[in-house]
């Protein structure tokens, strides 16, 4: 089996072939434009995006959004973690927490993926905290300042290899090859 993943990081392209790779499932790029719809939940996001993907190139392509949510900043950045990175950056995010003790976030990630028509979507979040300073050189976006429950290092400093067994993405796409595996054997 082969999903399509209409995505412009290759950062996420590379961690979702890793995480599918036990299932068997292959992973591909497509290269297509997104609508971005502007909520609050990146479950609406990736459905609202996937939908005009599902007419026009069919089964089995997938659009994933992910957002941060930064408790002590009322759930900022969000839906908007793409823009905030591109604009504030890490440096302006750590800025915003100096002197915050409250330092807990959330990484959700939605997969929506084409099939039968229709969209289904597939949820995986995984709480943590953001560390004081950026540290670790692996991974992408926020990876160098997410440190994940139950660690004292960041997604950057664990690694692929880690961060694809705990992430945020990891879950979702494991509950989505569950899915496809049960449902299409
Ligand atoms: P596509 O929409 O083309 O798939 P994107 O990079 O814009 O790619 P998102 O909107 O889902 O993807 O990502 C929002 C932001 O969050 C963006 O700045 C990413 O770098 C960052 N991000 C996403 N997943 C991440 C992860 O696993 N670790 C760290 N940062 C991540
Ligand atoms: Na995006």
């Amino acid at each position: 089996m082969r999903i399509r993943v209409a995505t412009s990081n290759l950062h996420k392209l590379a961690e979702i072939s890793q995480i599918l790779k036990p299932f068997g499932i292959e992973v591909e790029r497509l290269d297509a434009e997104k609508v971005e719809v502007q909520h609050d939940d990146v479950a609406v996001v990736a459905e609202k995006a996937a939908e005009p993907l599902c007419a026009r190139y069919g089964d089995y392509v997938v659009v994933e959004d992910t957002g941060l949510y930064i408790e002590s900043l009322g759930g900022f950045p969000g839906p908007y973690a793409e823009y905030v990175y591109r604009t504030i950056g890490l440096a302006g995010v750590l800025k915003l927490l100096e002197g915050v003790v409250n330092r807990a976030a959330v990484f959700k990630c939605a997969a929506a993926i084409c099939v039968g028509g229709g969209v289904k979507v597939f949820i995986g979040e995984t709480r943590g905290r953001i560390a004081h300073t950026p540290r670790g050189t692996g991974g992408f976006g926020y990876d160098p300042i997410f440190i994940p429950e139950g660690e004292e290092r960041t997604y950057a400093e664990l690694g692929a290899e880690v961060k694809n067994a705990i992430s945020h993405r990891a879950k979702a796409f494991k509950a989505m090859a569950l899915w496809l595996v049960n449902t299409f054997k």
